[in-house]
């Protein structure tokens, strides 16, 4: 009994510690299963797979995750150190967009995540590119390339001018799979500082009114206006779905003393707002 009560528990955690060891060296976890590749960004020594959920880059709100490849090894980098910058060329001016840090995901080996919002699409002549500045042990490091920014055909990001002439830019972050029933909306609220830099706006508030311009207009119930969240740095509210369709989320964008910078109420006389996104489901 000496033997199982002592022997046995050192077998276990031998075989556990190995086991691990030969996951490590062998078959990594594969952490990038459930997206999909969009491209791959090189330069000499390196290979970055950029991945999303779809597999596609879109215009509006990306949730974006990353692997860097050392091209000799073809081992995955761990501690790589990211700043990342999505710039557009246009014909008279270049422009970048609001974005989060890039970030190692915590309890993960190889993946680091953020977020970029593409304000635009692409068109012929005016494109994206995208640029990693990274180091590794204090080496720095560059790869660049071309994007697909397709245009999204509802309109799932906007930017306007408020009464206190600065550049707004709102994005719908959720509901990614809107049902009938109340949802979580996320919206997320930068404002044009210059060309390249589009800070978060705080403690703005955000009126919400939805409405189905294909059945007289109609509102539905218990919906809630969205307020910042200081811990995701977005903004948070309801949005109550009573049927699928095509729906016009018409918004209210109110400042720290609650003035409305953009956007009117629906009423019988205005059947919208100037400030809106859409969604269809
Ligand atoms: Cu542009």
């Amino acid at each position: 009994m000496k033997f199982l009560k002592y022997i046995l528990p050192a077998i276990l955690v031998l075989t556990t510690m190995s086991c691990s060891d030969d996951d490590n060296d062998i078959a990594p976890i594969n952490e990038v299963q459930d997206l999909m590749k969009v491209q791959e960004i090189s330069n000499d020594n390196h290979t970055i797979e950029v991945y999303t959920k779809s597999g596609t880059l879109v215009q509006g709100y990306n949730n974006i995750t990353i692997r860097i490849k050392d091209k000799s090894t073809q081992a995955f980098i761990e501690n790589a150190v990211f700043t990342w910058k999505p710039v557009m060329h246009m014909a008279s001016m270049s422009h970048s967009c609001p974005k989060s840090d890039l970030v190692k995901v915590a309890d993960m080996q190889n993946v680091y995540n953020g977020f970029i919002v593409f304000q635009m699409a692409e068109n012929e002549m005016e494109k994206w590119d995208l640029t990693f500045n990274y180091t590794i042990n204090g080496t720095a490091y560059e790869a660049t390339d071309f994007i697909g920014i397709p245009a999204s055909d509802k309109k799932t990001v906007t930017a306007v001018t408020g009464i206190d002439g600065v550049r707004y830019i709102l994005a719908l972050i959720e509901p990614q799979n809107p049902e009938v029933k109340i949802n979580d909306i996320i919206v997320g609220l930068y404002k044009m500082e210059n060309m390249m830099s589009f800070p978060v706006v705080e403690n703005f508030k955000i009126n919400l009114d939805p409405r189905m311009p294909s059945m007289g207009n109609h509102s539905s119930p218990n919906n809630q206006d969205m307020v910042y969240n200081a811990t995701t740095k977005m903004y948070d509210g309801k949005l109550s779905l009573t049927m699928t369709g095509y729906w016009k989320l018409n918004l209210m964008l109110r400042n720290q003393n609650n003035e409305i910078l953009k956007g009117e109420p629906v009423t019988d006389v205005n059947e919208a707002s100037t400030l809106f996104l859409e969604l269809e489901f």
